[in-house]
């Protein structure tokens, strides 16, 4: 293929000619007494939103390269040169549309206290009478899609579907990525499945003969949930959590509300299958913000000899008690929408060999022979690029190359750790349970939790630093209890409760156990104290050890801490100086803490357990009494 077909100007201004076609689609061949809600809802959205068509996806083969054939000729895709990157394409957004917007994310419950003080609440009725504005033929001149989606294996019994109305291509191709798209769950909606309604527009209309842009969007944006109907209404961006809706608002948000009525947990949660080197297995899920690491852990490559990881999701875990005691978790999602920056050979191996081919990528920068590149992808970076935003770019141009929140969209199955059962319907029983957040400072590499209710207690007070994967200031410091904060539902005084009403539940036995982790505390000089990546399964070592009974602990104030002799550093280099600093607990720090969790809680009011007030009672008193 000759470079010279790939396009390289960003959001060029492309004529698409436009078919004339019929109002309607072609409906779909599958009955049931399901299908007549169904078509009524999709025929009131393109009522509201006026397409010049209305496209039902059945997920076939044929279908998804016509519509990558499509994107590429109206300039929204370029197709990168399948020498490198075989089936494989870039998108480039608008530079104003990077990013999940939390400010513009919102929580319509019927009752204000349901949302809770950590949610934007909006009333139903207001935002349906701004919306309903908004979506009034927004979809004028393009394609509505109507794509039926199922989080988890179609019929399984964690199952749940999805549909989503949406007139981004771009989307419709993600989702076909992310989620199992096609006929078999619009027969499960015919046969009468629930279903949540999604529906999404860029908000970008286009009159008769006006010129379509590369990657449309609205500069007012709106993501709206709304729990008591299980609705999403997203508006006016195409980015990621934004417009991949089966994602953040599906999976997370509205299953959270979901899982609260119907006794589960829908967590921000990777899940792997940890074997250890006498070839037993142990299931791991963890729960760390955007862009903290769930992505590498995932795909985690021990460093340790005879230790594997199979993977199994990276980002979403629902999870459930089992009438055996266990808690059971599946990934709901079938793909991996991840970080591109910060991937490389040293770092994620497994995501770079992922991402042979069959990859979207958006946000990140051209090299000249048609492939992409990313910051920390390789040691040097290449003398010349593309950047995100089209720009000519070296190396002393002085900005990133790749936008830092630019992403991957893969398919699950291309990873060549998978599990081979990853999408079992029933899922996995899990062992631990890990929380994790970005914090230079005060937590230590590892922490075990004491029980259930302590675990719950360093979930609900976890904090960490900002990164590009929302808006707002990279690096500033905020609570993310159980990394849930822009995803929960509902009141999260009352997600707290379910947490610990979900742990009376399981075997005291046989539920996880949990642990805190932290692979970014810096020394004084800013530098990180420990190597990560790889060299994570040294602490996940120590964490199935304990589990198996096989080392003691050190009892400490704020939980359970190795003793640094029963951590594997073989064959590492980690200063002692430095190991006694990623353990250190300053009991002034800690203090001080827990004056800030006070405060976090109060502004629960009356709502917050009374367990969790329990426990950071005796967190202050362990802190003060303890030597
Ligand atoms: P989302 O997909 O936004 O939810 O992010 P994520 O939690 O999957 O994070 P991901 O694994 O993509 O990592 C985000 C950034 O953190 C990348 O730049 C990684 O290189 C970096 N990172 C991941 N693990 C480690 C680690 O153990 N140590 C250090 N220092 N950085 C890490
Ligand atoms: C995150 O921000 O946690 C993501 C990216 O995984 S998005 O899907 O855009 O929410
Ligand atoms: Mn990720």
């Amino acid at each position: 293929m000759a470079i010279a077909d790939i396009p390289t100007t960003p959001r060029a201004t492309v004529r698409v000619a436009r078919q004339p076609a019929p109002r309607f689609g072609a409906r779909p061949q599958v009955s049931g007494p399901g299908m007549a809600a169904l078509t009524a809802w999709v025929d009131e959205i393109a009522a509201l939103t006026r397409p010049d068509r209305v496209h039902w996806v059945d997920g076939s083969r044929a279908e998804n390269d016509a519509l990558l054939r499509e994107q590429v000729a109206e300039g929204k895709l370029l197709k990168l040169n399948p020498e490198w990157r075989p089936g494989s394409y870039l998108a480039r957004s608008h530079p104003g549309d990077v990013a999940r917007l939390e400010s513009r994310t919102y929580i319509a419950s019927e009752r204000e206290d349901d949302a809770g003080p950590t949610n934007n609440w909006i009333a139903p009725d207001e935002i349906r009478a701004t919306l309903t504005p908004l979506f009034e033929g927004s979809m004028r001149g393009r394609t509505m899609y109507v794509v039926p989606f199922s989080m988890g294996a179609v019929g399984g019994p964690l199952s749940h579907i999805g549909v989503q109305v949406t007139d981004s291509a771009y989307a419709v191709t993600s989702i076909g990525v992310m989620t199992r798209v096609g006929t078999e769950v619009l027969q499960r909606i015919a046969d009468g499945d629930d279903w949540v309604k999604t529906v999404h527009s860029v908000g970008a209309p286009l009159a008769p003969g006006q010129a379509d842009t590369a990657w449309p969007c609205n500069d007012e944006k709106y993501i709206v949930h709304f729990p008591d109907t299980l609705e999403v209404w997203s508006f006016g961006s195409g980015y990621g959590g934004n417009a991949i809706l089966a994602k953040k608002c599906f999976a997370l948000r509205i299953a959270s509300v979901i899982g609260r009525n119907e006794g589960w947990l829908a967590e921000h949660m990777l899940l792997i299958r940890v074997i250890d080197p006498a070839g037993r297995a142990y299931h791991v899920a963890a729960a760390f913000p955007s862009a903290c690491g769930k992505t590498n852990l995932a795909m985690l490559r021990p460093t340790i000899p005879g230790w594997r990881v199979e993977t199994l999701g990276d980002d979403i875990a629902w999870l459930r008690p089992g009438e055996d005691g266990r808690l059971w978790a599946i990934n709901p999602e079938a793909g991996f929408f991840g970080v591109a920056p910060g991937t490389g050979e040293s770092t994620n191996v497994t995501a770079v060999e992922t991402l042979w081919g069959n990859t979207i990528f958006t946000n990140v920068a051209l090299r000249p022979d048609g492939d992409v590149w990313w910051e920390g992808l390789t040691d040097e970076a290449p003398p010349h690029l593309t950047d995100w935003e089209g720009n000519p770019w070296t190396p002393d141009s002085g900005r990133p190359a790749a936008h830092p929140n630019s992403r991957f969209t893969v398919s699950a199955a291309q990873c060549p750790q998978i599990a081979a059962d990853w999408d079992a319907p029933e899922g996995v029983p899990l062992d631990a349970i890990l929380f994790g957040g970005r914090r230079a400072t005060n937590v230590p590499l590892v922490v075990e939790a004491t029980d259930w209710t302590h675990g719950v207690f360093l979930g609900s007070t976890i904090s960490s630093e900002k990164t590009a994967a929302a808006e707002g200031t990279v690096g500033e410091l905020r609570r993310d209890p159980f990394a849930m904060l822009p995803f929960c539902g509902y009141n999260m005084a009352d997600y707290f409760g379910h947490w610990l009403k979900i742990g009376h539940e399981l075997r005291f036995d046989r539920a996880p156990r949990i642990f805190q982790v932290n692979w970014f505390r810096k020394g004084a000089d800013g530098r990180f104290l420990w190597p990560g990546f790889g060299e994570n399964s040294r602490v996940i070592d120590w964490i199935i050890r304990r589990i198996d009974g096989e080392v003691p602990a050190v009892d400490t104030p704020i939980g359970r801490l190795p003793r640094i002799d029963d951590l594997d550093l073989d064959g590492i280099e980690v200063p002692e100086a430095d190991l006694d600093e990623l353990f250190a607990i300053d009991r002034d720090s800690w203090l001080a803490e827990a004056d800030l969790t006070e405060e976090f809680y109060a502004s629960f009011g009356a709502r917050l357990p009374a367990a969790l007030h329990a426990e950071l009672a005796s967190l202050r008193y362990r802190l003060k009494t303890t030597a």
